[in-house]
């Protein structure tokens, strides 16, 4: 590992939802500008690149996941200018850009839908899916939509369905037509021309769907879509030789990067782990600590289960939280207390595997609790009560304890978190003790110490509920990393020949001076994430 660094292995990523993270104009939306207004807060965390969710034109169905120009800036984020500048200022902090590609679909109002809904004989007819509806009546197969219902949507003017694996209003692309493939490849030619540094591709296992469309074979489940085995409708071998091609272009640019988002970075890793390393994808999603419950045994497993399936010359990463999920914080947090989150964030942060920051989280940012009149995703109108949708995670960054957080001086899209008068970037920056600190040090420390962000993780636990303790070794330097998960004082039973070792103190939450390992045990306080270097 003496090489050089490179940002995307060793660096902190972090995820910005651009609509919620600063507004400069004062509608209620945030934008470009508001992104490098931060720009010092973004460096003074440590972060080396950010990832943006998508910034293109779009009317906004699925908030920018329903593209309708893949080449453009929305006018409610700024101009293009507003992003060449972003990008440079970016560059001058040493943060790079990661771009959001959404490639699977389109929104219906981007005017290839368009002509493509015109008539059947329209020559961007097939840029779509359009398929004759079954002999028997109704859609042709029995694909089902993420977001509820079948994924065909019938169109009475031309007498056919279109297939949309997500909301209606976003048509999948037709991956199978060469000019398709073409402009697709063009879009990330020009994002890579004006100097991007890398995409995040939303869903890219879905590009493909089986020539023959045929059903989906059945399988237990609650809702529609968790009914079927989706044999047929994702991860088809076309995709191999197609991320071969996208990865050639990403390398004949210096230091691109490219990490692709699967639903199977929830609960089959297997499955995401073949699309990383050699001539593919850099990296792929593992989103299992979104689903782990508090237990130091459930974080393990998801770290060894990870490890297990990538090739060998994958790099792992690792996502407490991101635009689609409940907040770590609310998940994990008891009250306004930030105790856990300190574990959790030494947990991310000594990990090898690029950490994902999602923004809001270095201060413990909780879910706004949304009244049914205050939605704003669809997915949530949808199937509420039973799932509110993901506006919960996505309220404004509250930055101070002025109105609205000092996120806009006008109502915001959403509602701010009512805690955000303590709960604040502001009050958090003067309070040594606070999460944001802990981040930071974190940060810096795994930036400092190579052996926490190489290592591999070699538990040492003996109590998988309570306690994770892991040793880490890289190079010359061995660390050791203790995290007590529960609010009691507990020990970690060390071998005699760990217990002889001089460790130094490098961070802990608790105390400034380093325990003292008596009877092989080292004593943790209760919610103490200590790590220690052998001196
Ligand atoms: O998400 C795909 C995906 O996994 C989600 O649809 C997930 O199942 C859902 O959010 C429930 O948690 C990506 C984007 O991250 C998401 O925001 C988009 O809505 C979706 O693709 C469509 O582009
Ligand atoms: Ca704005």
């Amino acid at each position: 590992m003496g090489e050089k660094r490179l940002w995307w292995r060793d660096g902190v990523i972090y995820q910005i939802y651009p609509r919620s993270f600063a507004d400069s104009n004062e509608d209620g939306i945030g934008d470009l500008t508001g992104v490098l207004d931060h720009l010092d807060y973004l460096e003074d965390l440590g972060v080396d690149a950010i990832w943006l969710s998508p910034i293109y034109p779009s009317p906004d169905v699925d908030f920018g996941y329903d593209v309708a120009n893949y080449t453009a800036i929305d006018p409610k984020f700024g101009t293009m200018e507003d992003f060449d500048r972003l990008l440079g200022k970016a560059h001058q902090h040493g943060i790079r850009i990661v771009l959001d590609l959404v490639l699977n679909h389109t929104s219906n109002q981007h005017p290839w839908f368009k002509e493509s809904a015109s008539s059947q004989a329209n020559p961007r007819r097939n840029w779509y899916i359009w398929h004759d509806p079954n002999p028997k009546g109704g859609p042709p197969n029995n694909w089902q939509s993420v977001f509820g219902g079948p994924a065909w949507e019938f169109d009475p003017a031309t007498g056919q369905y279109y297939y949309h694996m997500f909301y209606k209003e976003q048509p999948d692309l037709n991956w199978r037509n060469p000019e398709v493939r073409k402009e697709m490849l063009d879009v990330f030619r020009f994002w890579l021309e004006r100097g991007v540094d890398g995409f995040r591709l939303d869903v890219f296992n879905l590009y493909f769907k089986h020539p023959e469309m045929p059903d989906n074979p059945p399988k237990l489940g609650l809702r529609g879509f968790d009914r079927q085995r989706h044999v047929y409708d994702q991860d088809q071998p076309e995709m191999m030789p197609l991320l071969a091609e996208i990865r050639a272009l990403l390398d004949s640019y210096p230091e691109r990067y490219a990490i692709g988002e699967t639903f199977e970075g929830f609960d089959n890793p297997q499955r995401a782990a073949q699309y990383c390393g050699g001539g593919k994808l850099h990296a792929a999603f593992s989103f299992e600590f979104t689903r782990s419950r508090w237990r130091a045994a459930n974080f393990l497993g998801a770290i060894q289960r990870w490890e297990n399936v990538l090739p060998e010359d994958a790099w792992p990463n690792y996502v407490l939280n991101n635009h689609d999920v409940v907040r770590s914080a609310t998940r994990f947090g008891k009250g306004e207390s930030d105790d856990r989150l300190k574990v959790a964030a030494a947990l991310l942060l000594t990990q090898r595997g690029t950490p994902y920051l999602y923004y809001g989280e270095e201060i413990g940012m909780r879910d706004i609790q949304v009244r049914h009149s205050e939605i704003q995703d669809p997915v949530g109108k949808r199937f509420w009560p039973f799932y509110k949708g993901r506006d919960g995670c996505r309220s404004p960054m509250q930055w101070d304890g002025s109105r609205n957080a000092g996120f806009s001086l006008t109502a915001p899209w959403l509602p701010v978190h009512p805690d955000y008068p303590s709960r604040n970037v502001a009050a958090q920056r003067s309070d040594p003790d606070s999460l944001f600190h802990f981040y930071r040090q974190l940060i810096r420390l795994r930036e400092e110490v190579p052996v926490l962000r190489q290592g591999m993780t070699v538990p040492l636990t003996s109590d998988p509920r309570a306690v994770l303790a892991y040793l880490k070794q890289a190079g010359d330097q061995t660390a050791l990393v203790a995290l007590n998960f529960s609010g009691r004082a507990l020990a970690v039973h060390l071998s005699p020949r760990l217990a002889q070792t001089r460790w130094k103190l490098l961070l802990s939450n608790r105390r400034a001076e380093p325990a003292q390992v008596a009877d092989l045990r080292l004593p943790l306080e209760p919610y103490e994430a200590c790590i220690l270097l052998q001196e």
